[in-house]
């Protein structure tokens, strides 16, 4: 790839910022407060957009509903577009509600099953009305105790929904389906890894897809191998970024395993540049997300470090020498294979960096343009210090109106 190519892959990436990554949140032990964190989803939005106009990269949001339900979908819509930014992934939220102790679409009791199922069509009916073509969807179903409930049982019902819930997507619209291998319980998660996805997604129909996050794996799971997998299956449909050490801890992306965003960017690259159209077409419509909580960080800065980061990764991947590479792995030549992508690991790639910033009219360090901006104390001073935790479901208005 000629840097010409290069920087304009990278004029082209596009990062999207989850809504509740710009609220407060904590741990079960405790939530700080964080001076000017955005307490609405018309702050959430406005958060959001200030990170795609510093970084040129980030041109949307998530939303989690209930925790950003509005009145007026069309004015939310109107409001981010205003702001330059536009509303993504669309996440239900099967987790929070009384009802879901024993899970949501899994749950023995038809009736519940059944509510949990109207949540999610809302959530179709939400995709249309805020324009996003992304249901994202995480289940905490989950057992604690062998016996507990029949998990073929679990199974089908899953199945049934997963199938009603893709007839019901708008038009053009895909549905992610999220696994982890743990939490909230610790016997059997019902979509436990990404095999108990693809299954599913391939049951529920074409628009279905796994969504990969980077958090939800056991300590030493090669990530990069099953993206490489769903690639080629054509089933790859997006990730949550995040970095962890020990569990879901929702670090800023590449911050704890840099390497392994790269291997997770080189596979992608190697699809785009390939010949295989499944894999390319795959790669192409990749929904690149964010899902991270900022427990102690500032949360605007935190979420701009986590796009940068990505466009870094990106950066590097894009600059694998892809002919040298196929070269030495045909030629059975496995420490000058692992050289290229050790090579472009390593590499520079500042330069072709700050010249995607210029070519997008943003900042050439966007860090220290925000830092030195004076909008966090703005925010601070606006906003004031919010106690309690984030992800409460208030209903709020568009302080534009
Ligand atoms: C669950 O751990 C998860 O990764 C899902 O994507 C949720 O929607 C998200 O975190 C936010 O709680
Ligand atoms: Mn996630």
């Amino acid at each position: 790839m000629t840097q010409e190519q290069i920087v304009e892959a990278l004029t082209r990436q596009a990062i999207e910022t989850p809504s509740w990554g710009y609220g407060n949140s904590g741990t079960r032990f405790k939530t700080f407060a964080a001076p000017g964190a955005a307490r609405t989803v018309w702050e959430k939005v406005s958060d959001a957009a200030e990170v795609h106009r510093l970084s040129g990269i980030a041109p949307s949001v998530a939303l989690h509903i209930p925790w950003d339900e509005v009145d007026d979908w069309t004015e939310l819509r109107d409001f981010a577009d205003s702001h330059g930014i536009r509303i993504g992934s669309i996440n239900p939220n099967l987790f929070q509600d009384e009802e879901y102790r024993l899970g949501s679409l899994c749950h023995p009791d038809a009736e519940v099953r059944d509510r949990a199922l109207e949540h999610v069509l809302d959530c179709c009916r939400i995709m249309t009305l805020t324009g996003s073509k992304e249901l994202s969807l995480w289940l905490a179903d989950v057992t604690n105790y062998v016996g507990q409930d029949d998990l073929r049982a679990r199974k089908q019902r899953l199945a049934a929904a997963l199938q009603t819930i893709h007839s019901h997507l708008p038009e053009g619209g895909r549905m992610l389906v999220e696994y982890k291998f743990y939490e909230p319980a610790f016997y059997a998660t019902d979509l436990f890894d990404w095999g108990a996805s693809v299954l599913h997604c391939q049951k529920a129909g074409p628009n279905a897809q796994v969504l990969v996050d980077l958090g939800h794996h056991a300590q030493g799971t090669n990530i990069e191998a099953i993206v490489a997998f769903l690639l080629d299956e054509g089933r790859l449909g997006g990730f949550h970024f995040n970095a962890r050490r020990y569990g879901d801890d929702d670090l800023i992306v590449g911050t704890t395993n840099p390497f392994e965003l790269f291997c997770i960017y080189s596979e992608i690259v190697g699809a785009l540049t390939g010949s295989d159209p499944t894999a390319r077409e795959t790669a192409e419509s990749i929904a690149f997300m964010i899902d991270q909580s900022h427990n102690i960080e500032p949360k605007i800065e935190a979420m701009l470090q986590s796009v940068l980061n990505c466009q870094t990764a990106y950066a590097k991947a894009l600059s694998i020498d892809r002919a040298a590479l196929a070269h030495a792995q045909a030629a059975g030549d496995v420490l000058e294979a692992h050289r290229c992508l050790q090579r472009a690991f390593e590499a520079d790639v500042s330069g072709l960096i700050r010249e995607a910033r210029r070519r997008m009219e943003v900042p050439e360090d966007p860090i220290s343009t925000h830092r030195a901006s004076g909008l966090a104390a703005r925010l601070a001073d606006e906003r004031g210090t919010q106690t309690g935790g984030g992800g409460y479901p208030v209903k709020t208005q568009n302080p534009d109106a």
